[in-house]
């Protein structure tokens, strides 16, 4: 008996078709039609919610269903501004970047949506292990812009000392864990921490987060391992935003399967929702930080988006992907979707979001001139360098000294 020669699987997208044709085993359900279990579903009742999509918004901007959140019009008022104001951040960065003042940024341009709903659930003493693109959590707080933007271009006022590429902030007091460059790090971290926090009896949750393709690494398994015998409170976050630099997601696995039917192995309860539509994403995340709360462990969460902007200032999407792709993303832009709910429950104008704009703008401008007065990655006053030697053990050991010496400190 002879078998003809093997041959390897290539995703459809590594043989050249970018946009992919939609996955027969996921599904895509319309606003409202998904049902909202009870948060202490047992997860093999819930396995069809990580096949289909939680929406809550449809097209014309009503809110349907079961999971419409339960948002006061200032509250999602609010969630209007802090989607813009992280926007206007980005598009802010971008030009500091462009005009040589730091080095490098990256935006969460359409992804928005998910860090801001998802920071209003948290409370204070909450921890989130964000990544690099996850800024809204920040913003959304009122984290001061100032002190972000000296992070940015490495300042006097850095309180990181220019020790950290820019975009890679620290806020443990803000519930902001310090983000590292190893991609997937956090995301087993963030579940030891919940553990820590059950283990001392404390009410904290954690919140982890983790992109499409770095789900390939393997802190992604160690740490479904860990929250599934231990159950500790934690929210495990996937941000699916079609790409990881030039990779599409099903180079990472997501050619067949969704990303959130990945909990199943491990008894996980999880969801798949609407990343562009701020209801779903706060309904969503209630319903997990809930869990997490009452004890009932960790849930895994795959917010469905698109990355509308490059990977990163050293990044060029139209090399890989074609423009159209962006144009046919069928879950539109959440900024716009929310301005949408608004207006049509009366609670929102074309003129209310004009002066809102400019307020914006003009507090983005008044942090920007406030960190540029502690200069820019190549003028102004910088930490001295012997301060590069600190911090690297709790007390410097002598080999450490005589480097600094050796430079003249
Ligand atoms: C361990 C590790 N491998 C590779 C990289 C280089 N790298 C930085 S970002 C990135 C893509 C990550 O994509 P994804 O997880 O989908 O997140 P996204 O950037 O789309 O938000 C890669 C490969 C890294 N920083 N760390």
């Amino acid at each position: 008996m002879s078998y003809p020669p093997l041959s390897l699987h290539m995703p459809r997208t590594m043989r050249g078709e970018s946009v992919p044709p939609p996955n027969p085993h996921l599904r895509f359900a319309g606003a409202g039609e998904m049902r909202r279990p009870p948060v202490d579903s047992d997860p093999y009742d819930m396995h069809d919610l990580a096949y289909n999509l939680v929406r809550v918004l449809d097209d014309d901007g009503e809110a349907k269903g079961e999971w419409v959140p339960d948002l006061t019009a200032e509250q999602l008022r609010h969630g209007l501004r802090s989607m813009l104001k992280t926007r206007a951040y980005d598009r802010r960065m971008m030009r500091m970047q462009r005009q040589g003042q730091t080095s490098f940024y990256m935006q969460c341009t359409g992804e928005e949506a998910i860090a801001c709903a998802f920071q209003m659930v948290m409370q204070k003493g909450d921890m989130n292990f964000p990544t690099y693109r996850q800024q809204g959590l920040l913003i959304a707080q009122g984290f001061p812009l100032t002190d972000m933007i000296c992070q940015v271009l490495s300042n006097e006022k850095d309180h990181l000392k220019g020790r950290q590429l820019p975009v890679m902030y620290s806020a443990p007091e803000a519930g902001f864990f310090s983000i590292s460059g190893n991609l997937g790090t956090q995301f087993v971290q963030a579940v030891g921490w919940a553990m820590a926090s059950a283990m001392r009896g404390d009410t904290k949750i954690a919140a982890g987060w983790i992109g499409d393709g770095s789900t390939a690494e393997s802190d992604f398994h160690a740490a479904l391992v860990f929250a599934s015998v231990y159950r500790p409170p934690v929210v495990l976050n996937i941000v699916n935003n079609q790409w990881a630099i030039s990779s599409p997601q099903s180079v990472a696995g997501g050619e067949n399967i969704s990303f959130a039917s990945r909990a199943h192995g491990f008894a996980i309860p999880s969801l798949r929702v609407d990343g562009n539509d701020y209801l779903a994403v706060y309904a969503a995340a209630s319903w997990a930080a809930e869990r997490a709360r009452r004890n009932l462990g960790p849930t895994l969460i795959e917010w469905v988006t698109y990355r509308v902007a490059p990977h990163s200032t050293s990044d060029d999407p139209s090399k890989y992907r074609p423009k159209e792709e962006e144009l046919n993303w069928p879950l539109g832009d959440p900024v716009e979707r929310l301005k949408q709910h608004l207006i049509r429950k009366g609670e929102w104008s074309e003129e209310r979001n004009v002066q809102l704009l400019a307020g914006i703008d003009a507090e983005i401008n008044d942090a920007a001139r406030e960190a540029l007065k502690y200069g820019t990655l190549h003028e102004g006053p910088k930490a001295s360098p012997a301060t590069m030697f600190e911090d690297v053990y709790k007390d410097m050991p002598q080999h450490l000294r005589e480097q600094r010496q050796q430079m003249g400190y």
